[in-house]
């Protein structure tokens, strides 16, 4: 085991944990490993009651080139159902706190699909995204077809994944793919401030509000509807909500504390 594919840091601020893809010699290929080492991290800052929102990064040339093209060459349908790496990437998807995905340079295939299975994403403009697996003989398998088409429509989606083409950070911003696009050098402190919004509100309506817009994804109209008055019921079980109206009407900060 090389306990070095990620860096983890718990606090890199106050509430705000960051996890760094670190195998820069092959572009962050998303091997087994990495992807087990995401997921465990992912984990434990959703245990973390100190830790309110997540940031997954990789380096300034590339976010992550895709899955491991060397270990996925040989493997077979049936190798690759009892390895079931499908569980790691559901077990991400299940993950209740807010998590910013910050790219720099290649989002490329897992790596787009790794992105896109995060929250948000913010980008620097040297950022480029793409499916590409159709150049290697294989479709998307971790979402592509599905998160991509949602995010930016069916034409573009279509013409990437046929084609295997990139597109730049504008164009991921212009379609509606990232949230936004800033230089390089200021990606990281970009990505903090917009967690840094988020960490200072209450880590319950943040939970159930996150759960509430991806159910629009998975739900009809009238079925979200009805999922988000509940949730939205919720809140007024919670301190937060009622710290929350007391502190504008008494014209005052909230101190929010998750209870
Ligand atoms: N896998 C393994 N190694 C990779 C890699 C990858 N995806 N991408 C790059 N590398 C390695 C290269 O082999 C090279 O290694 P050495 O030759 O130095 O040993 C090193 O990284 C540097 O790469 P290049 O020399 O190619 O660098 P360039 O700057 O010239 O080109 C590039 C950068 C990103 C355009 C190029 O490396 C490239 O096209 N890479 C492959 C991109 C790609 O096809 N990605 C999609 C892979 S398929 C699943 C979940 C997800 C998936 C599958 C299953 N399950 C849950 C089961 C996802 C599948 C994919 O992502």
């Amino acid at each position: 085991m090389n306990p070095e594919l990620i860096i983890v840091n718990p606090q890199i601020e106050k509430h705000i944990a960051l996890i760094q893809i670190n195998r820069p010699k092959e572009l962050n290929a998303l091997n087994r490993q990495v992807m087990t080492e995401i997921r465990d991290a992912l984990k434990a800052f959703d245990e973390d009651e100190n830790v309110r929102v997540i940031i997954l990064t990789g380096g300034e040339k590339v976010f992550a080139a895709g899955a491991d093209i060397k270990q996925m060459a040989d493997a077979t349908a049936i190798s690759m159902l009892s390895i079931d790496q499908f569980s790691t990437w559901d077990q991400i998807k299940k993950t209740k706190k807010p998590i910013i995905a910050v790219v720099s340079g290649f989002a490329l295939g897992g790596g787009c699909e790794l992105a896109m299975t995060c929250d948000m994403i913010v980008a620097s403009e040297t950022a480029q995204f793409g499916q590409p697996e159709i150049n290697i003989g294989t479709m998307p398998g971790a979402g592509g077809t599905q998160r991509l088409t949602r995010a930016v429509g069916k034409a573009l989606a279509m013409e990437m994944v046929l084609t295997g083409k990139f597109i730049s950070a504008q164009e991921a911003h212009k379609v509606g793919l990232v949230n936004k696009v800033v230089p390089v050098e200021v990606l990281i402190k970009e990505a903090i401030t917009l967690a840094k919004s988020i960490a200072q509100k209450s880590p319950i309506a943040v939970q159930l509000a996150k759960e509430s817009v991806n159910k629009a994804f998975e739900s009809s109209l009238d079925e979200g509807l009805q999922f988000e008055r509940k949730n939205f019921y919720l809140t007024f079980a919670s301190e937060d909500q009622k710290e929350g109206m007391a502190a504008f009407i008494e014209k005052r900060k909230a101190e929010f504390k998750g209870k």
